[in-house]
């Protein structure tokens, strides 16, 4: 049995992750692929009660190390029971966002240590890294219009605007420094355009 492929998703605030993980479930589904859907921070039991901590809007205030640590403390949790289970039984693994997160909102967002981070996701994820990751980017403008859509914003979406722009910075950064792993997709397109998209930087991993 070969491992599994893992496929991140990631972007700023409603740039289309969720609808786009829908879409990318289905079409895997239909190729009679096995494949596990999951999110971060999230994905266990006790790492979803962290992302419900780290999301609540009407928690204390929370230090930035703290923050950092009870991400990878979810990650770490993620990784060990759900995700490199799945990849060692040749499921794909789907993942709603991931250690890009991390360097874009605490790295870029927030400002913390490169290095830092590095060393935690050395710590907590040893060699494992996404096979292919799936980068939507908007102007901010559009994605909080998006996401405000939906309701009430959470403790991260309730950040400045300049928070934002500095995110989507960091991750425009990341995708330069590993352009093999992260394919940039413009997500200010209309869906279907941004879907096939999708397709086409699928296509290598289903050879
Ligand atoms: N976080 C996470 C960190 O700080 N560090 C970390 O290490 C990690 C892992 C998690 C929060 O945690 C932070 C970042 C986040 O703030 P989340 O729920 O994963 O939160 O992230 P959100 O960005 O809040 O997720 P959203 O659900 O808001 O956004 P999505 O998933 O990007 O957007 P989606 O798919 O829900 O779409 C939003 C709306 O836009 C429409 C959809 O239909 C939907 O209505 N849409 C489009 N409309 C027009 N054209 C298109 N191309 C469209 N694509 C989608």
């Amino acid at each position: 049995m070969s491992r599994g492929k893992f496929i991140t998703f990631e972007g700023g605030e409603g740039v289309g992750k969720t609808t786009n993980v829908a879409f990318v479930e289905s079409y895997l589904q239909a190729r009679n692929i096995s494949l596990v859907v999951t999110r971060e921070p999230g994905g266990t039991k006790l790492a979803e009660k962290l992302r419900a901590l780290l999301l609540d809007k009407k928690s204390e205030a929370i230090a930035e190390e703290a923050e950092l640590l009870l991400m990878f403390a979810a990650r770490a949790q993620h990784i060990k029971h759900v995700i490199e289970p799945a990849l060692a039984r040749g499921d794909w693994v789907i993942c709603d966002r991931f250690t890009d997160a991390t360097y874009a909102y605490q790295g870029g967002g927030r400002n913390m240590k490169i290095s830092h981070i590095e060393w935690l996701e050395n710590l907590v994820q040893g060699n494992l890294r996404p096979d292919l990751t799936v980068l939507l980017d908007a102007p901010v403008k559009i994605g909080m219009e998006r996401a405000g859509k939906r309701g009430a914003f959470d403790r991260f979406e309730s950040e400045t605007v300049q928070f934002f722009e500095d995110v989507r910075r960091a991750y425009l950064l990341q995708a330069e420094i590993n352009p093999q792993r992260i394919k940039l997709i413009k997500a200010n397109q209309p869906l279907a355009d941004v879907q096939q998209t999708i397709i086409n930087v699928l296509s290598p991993l289903l050879r």
